[in-house]
């Protein structure tokens, strides 16, 4: 999918970029499907705490799957489709490399948002703007079940962050939130927001669960051999496009460039 140049002004200014209707409808009940799956055989783990920082809360539910690629040969395929690869490189430059994939699922009711922060108070890219992540809508993302909330403008600068104590590994920042921006994205919309972006997402006090299916790519000028030989059991850090390139082979032990129409249907077709 070609991002406009006007596109790419909003993305490099503003620090992220709402587009609306990325992934059709059959793509979308695709990873609905798949993500049900993922949720029905308990893969998800609850990261919502007590205020504590470590005791799983009993009433709320941040369920998290990361990465999830190990579970999902879609969300394996996803990163490699030609419209991603195009988009995200141009909003963050030639070769890219995925960096991390992961569900966040929110349930009815219970489901708890995660708070303000930066991915790159974790991430510590020396160039906010050259890694962004791709958070997809899987449900239609709206205020009352806790949509993205984003700060404009304010990339430059890692704010201060602290232990979340409501998550068991999360960290948070306090960013001015008189300056956010919510963003409601319909099932399949996606948000890119680069590296030093704050953003969180808010309670869903609906009664049917949403789910945001984020990717993080970067681009390979920000990273440095360690960050792929390094602390990578489980997780492993494709380069998607540039010499090094091989379609998931060298990754994964096999080709995934090309599978994620083929995904898709399979995906549709077994649930
Ligand atoms: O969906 C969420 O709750 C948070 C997502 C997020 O923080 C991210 O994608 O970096």
């Amino acid at each position: 999918m070609k991002i406009t140049p006007d596109q790419i002004k909003v993305f490099r200014s503003r620090g992220y970029l709402a587009v609306p209707g990325f992934f059709d409808a059959k793509e979308t009940a695709a990873l609905q499907a798949d993500i049900e799956r993922l949720k029905r055989n308990s893969f998800l783990r609850n990261v919502a705490t007590e205020g504590d920082g470590k005791t799983t809360s009993g009433t709320k539910q941040n369920l998290q799957l990361c990465p999830a690629n190990f579970y999902s040969t879609l969300i394996r395929a996803l990163p490699f489709a030609p419209k991603v690869i195009e988009a995200v490189t141009n909003l963050i430059g030639e070769e890219v490399t995925l960096h991390l994939d992961q569900i966040f699922l929110k349930p009815g009711k219970t489901g708890m948002g995660t708070a303000w922060h930066q991915d790159n108070a974790y991430f510590k890219v020396p160039q906010p703007l050259r890694g962004t992540a791709m958070w997809i809508a899987i449900h239609d993302a709206t205020v009352a079940n806790g949509t993205m909330r984003v700060v404009p403008h304010a990339y430059g600068t890692i704010l201060p962050h602290e232990r979340d104590g409501n998550s068991d590994h999360h960290i948070r920042c306090f960013p001015d939130e008189a300056k956010a921006e919510t963003v409601e994205l319909k099932a399949g919309g996606v948000l890119f927001f680069c590296y030093g972006t704050p953003h969180c997402t808010g309670d869903n006090t609906t009664d049917t669960e949403r789910a945001g299916l984020a990717y993080h790519f970067l681009c390979h000028d920000q990273t440095s051999e360690e960050f792929y030989t390094t602390g990578r059991i489980g997780n492993p850090r494709p380069r998607l496009t540039g010499p090094k390139a091989t379609g998931g082979f060298e990754e994964y032990g096999t080709t995934i460039a090309g599978t994620w129409g083929d995904e898709v249907s399979k995906a549709i077709k077994v649930h």
